[in-house]
């Protein structure tokens, strides 16, 4: 079986907003295979979001992106999976919203957006992208450690999924927090 791959995921302000859907969204990502290995919730200052969007700077939709993305509460979240950038995309849908509740009604974007602005979640779009986008809102994640020493038991299943803090944590881990726990 070939290693994981890492990519990140933004609930955006719209999503957020929405605890139902936000439940709806860990779902289907949980269904689909996908772990959860880092999550937090934050607010992302404008000048953050133009940090984020810097690649977008110029186009009509900018502005209205940047003040979008800082309006409310998002998370962000580090997701593996085999294939995870590409499937974490299919499951989203294409990005403009008023064509994606048409051709994929079933998509993320297709049940949850509003506009093609807000257009509920945001996902890397290759391996080099999804490396700084991770390095961006988790700057404490070193990706070549958690290959080391982590992906063989997400990839072998040795994780089990915390309702509590909505991550996926080793297996032996939470059986020896529950020993501590129990003594
Ligand atoms: P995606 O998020 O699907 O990778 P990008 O990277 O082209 O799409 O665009 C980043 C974000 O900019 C989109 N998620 C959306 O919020 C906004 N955006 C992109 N294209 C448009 C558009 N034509 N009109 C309004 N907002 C847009």
């Amino acid at each position: 079986m070939r290693p994981l791959q890492l990519t990140l995921a933004i609930f955006k302000p719209d999503v957020s907003a929405q605890p139902h859907i936000v439940r709806e969204i860990q779902k289907i990502l949980l269904t689909n295979g996908f772990y959860f290995v880092k999550s937090k919730d934050l607010y992302l200052p404008r000048k953050k979001a133009e940090e984020f969007y810097k690649e977008h700077e110029g186009r009509f939709f900018h502005n209205r992106l940047v003040s979008f993305m800082s309006s409310g509460g998002i998370s962000a979240h580090i997701l593996a999976r085999d294939n995870a950038i590409q499937e974490w995309r299919k499951l989203m849908g294409p990005t403009k919203v008023f064509q994606t509740v048409h051709s994929q009604p079933d998509s993320i974007r297709g049940q949850f957006g509003l506009t093609d602005t807000r257009n509920s979640t945001h996902g890397s779009d290759s391996m080099e992208s999804a490396r700084k986008e991770m390095k961006f809102f988790f700057p404490e994640f070193n990706v070549d450690h958690w290959y080391k020493e982590k992906e063989p038991f997400y990839r072998n299943g040795n994780v089990s999924y915390c309702e509590e803090t909505g991550i996926h944590v080793e297996a032996e881990t939470s059986a020896s927090t529950m020993k501590q726990e129990m003594s």
